[in-house]
């Protein structure tokens, strides 16, 4: 079974310059901005520049440069908003895959959350 990618998804148009975005960082292969409803004072996303549908998806199929552009792309943003282990308090990194995992937006993306205490994970 291979994987439906639907062009017409919010985050395709960001990448395709249909919709503004506003932007933290960008790399060849990943692209970080501001969530548009922030749920901490840091909340950003990180959304692949492939046509990935779900972390499993990307994690399958994107080639390693992909990925390795796409995790250190996150490093640089936790670095920046000042939430890394190296000189912040840390931060939360999720994602939601498909329907069960309550995913709006099916193109990949790990939001980085931070500049508060989390609490606990809720399940
Ligand atoms: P989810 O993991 O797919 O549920 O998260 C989608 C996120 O995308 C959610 O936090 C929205 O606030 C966010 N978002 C956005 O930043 N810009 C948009 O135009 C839309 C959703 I639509």
């Amino acid at each position: 079974m291979a994987y439906h990618y639907d062009d017409s998804n919010i985050f395709a148009k960001i990448l395709r310059g249909e919709i503004p975005n506003d932007t933290v960082a960008e790399n060849d292969h990943a692209l970080a901005f501001r969530d548009i409803s922030p749920k901490a004072p840091t909340h950003v996303l990180v959304i692949p520049k492939g046509k990935y549908v779900s972390f499993d998806d990307f994690s399958a199929n994107a080639s390693d440069a992909e990925i390795a552009g796409f995790m250190r792309l996150c490093a640089q943003v936790a670095a920046s908003e000042g939430v890394s282990l190296d000189g912040g308090n840390g931060f939360r990194a999720i994602t939601n895959a498909g329907s069960d995992g309550v995913q709006e937006v099916p193109h990949f993306h790990l939001h980085i959350l931070g500049g508060r205490n989390m609490g606990p994970m809720l399940l």
